[in-house]
């Protein structure tokens, strides 16, 4: 078994037994819900290999402070606004270059795949850190079956455009709506996932509910939140932060401690809750996670792509 990883570890294995117990109940308890909640069904929490045994922020960490610029730039103004986002019913578009285009219900994405637990790391670009035991299934499942046709180069997304359940879009701090985009290989590497939910719950509307994509080796800004469009396209797409500030925010924008943000260094960061006197940590190439992605970028100079 490679250095770091554990293929025998759930977040249980890290949480005190008694809370353990207590969300085990509230995932039983929350099987009558199945129907009207299709995104918290078959949340079984099967541990997977490329789960890093770091301990967990808790879920107060993990959905207090948060970045979801469509509800205010603070980083308690998700928690504070997004309970007014309506998940229910949710439809994902997905179109381009695909076989089967088409206006997704949430329900008939989720059926037939098997969700299981990701605990990841995610840096954000700022240089903070977390750990999140997120649930989910890998981007790649739902890209074959829609048929991925040989000319797609690259995977757009888009957030929700909703100004009236969303504070935030009611102002210009964004382009609205919030995009984002994956080179093929990127969207088809096994740890990029679409996250439903956290803890073995349904994902908090602050995470970006009712889905999400997760990319564990590139800033936090790349994993875009509350999707309703996924297109596969042939050019590299327009993404949020680049099309703001190009020269502080590349298309690629994977982790690397060697390159530096104009403004600040991305040699270390903090890891939330750690409490004021914790010693930063130091930033990992691809956020530690280069032996499952280092290979994409070979004969790239990531100074040049970042
Ligand atoms: N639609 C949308 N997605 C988004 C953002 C956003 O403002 N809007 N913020 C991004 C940033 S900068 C980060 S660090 C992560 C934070 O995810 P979290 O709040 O679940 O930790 O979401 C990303 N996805
Ligand atoms: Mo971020």
């Amino acid at each position: 078994m490679r250095k770091g990883y554990r293929n025998d570890l759930s977040w249980a294995d890290v949480t005190p037994k008694p809370l353990w117990l207590n969300r085990r109940q509230l995932i039983a308890g929350a099987g009558a819900l199945a129907i009207a909640s299709p995104a918290v069904a078959k949340i079984a929490t099967v541990p997977s290999a490329f789960s890093t045994d770091e301990t967990p922020n808790s879920i107060e960490e993990i959905s207090g402070y948060n970045s979801f610029y469509e509800f205010g730039l603070d980083k308690g103004d998700p928690a504070a606004n997004a309970g007014a986002l309506t998940v229910d019913p949710w439809a994902v578009q997905i179109d381009g270059l695909v076989d089967k285009p088409g206006n997704y219900d949430l329900g008939d994405i989720l059926s037939g795949v098997t969700l299981e637990e990701r605990i990841y790391r995610l840096r954000c670009v700022e240089a903070w850190s977390m750990v999140i035991p997120w649930v989910g299934f890998e981007l790649a499942t739902l890209l074959d079956r829609v048929g991925v046709q040989p000319s797609a180069k690259f995977v757009a997304f888009e957030t929700l455009v909703r100004p009236e359940e969303m504070p935030g879009q009611r102002g210009r701090s964004l382009d609205w709506p919030y995009r984002e985009g994956l080179r093929l290989d990127e969207a088809m590497n096994p740890l990029t996932i679409l996250a439903t939910g956290l803890y073995g719950e349904e994902m908090p509307k602050q995470n970006g509910a009712p889905i999400r994509l997760v990319v564990p080796w590139k800033y936090g800004f790349k994993s875009i939140k509350s999707i309703v469009k996924i297109s596969l396209v042939e050019a590299m797409p327009q993404t949020t932060w680049n099309m703001q500030n190009a020269r502080e925010y590349g298309f690629y924008s994977n982790v690397n401690p060697e390159v530096d943000h104009p403004r600040w260094s991305q040699a270390s960061e903090r890891r939330i809750g750690g409490g004021f006197f914790a010693p930063r940590i130091e930033t990992q190439m691809f956020n530690g996670y280069g032996e499952q992605v280092a290979q994409m970028y070979a004969g790239q100079d990531l100074a040049v792509d970042f």
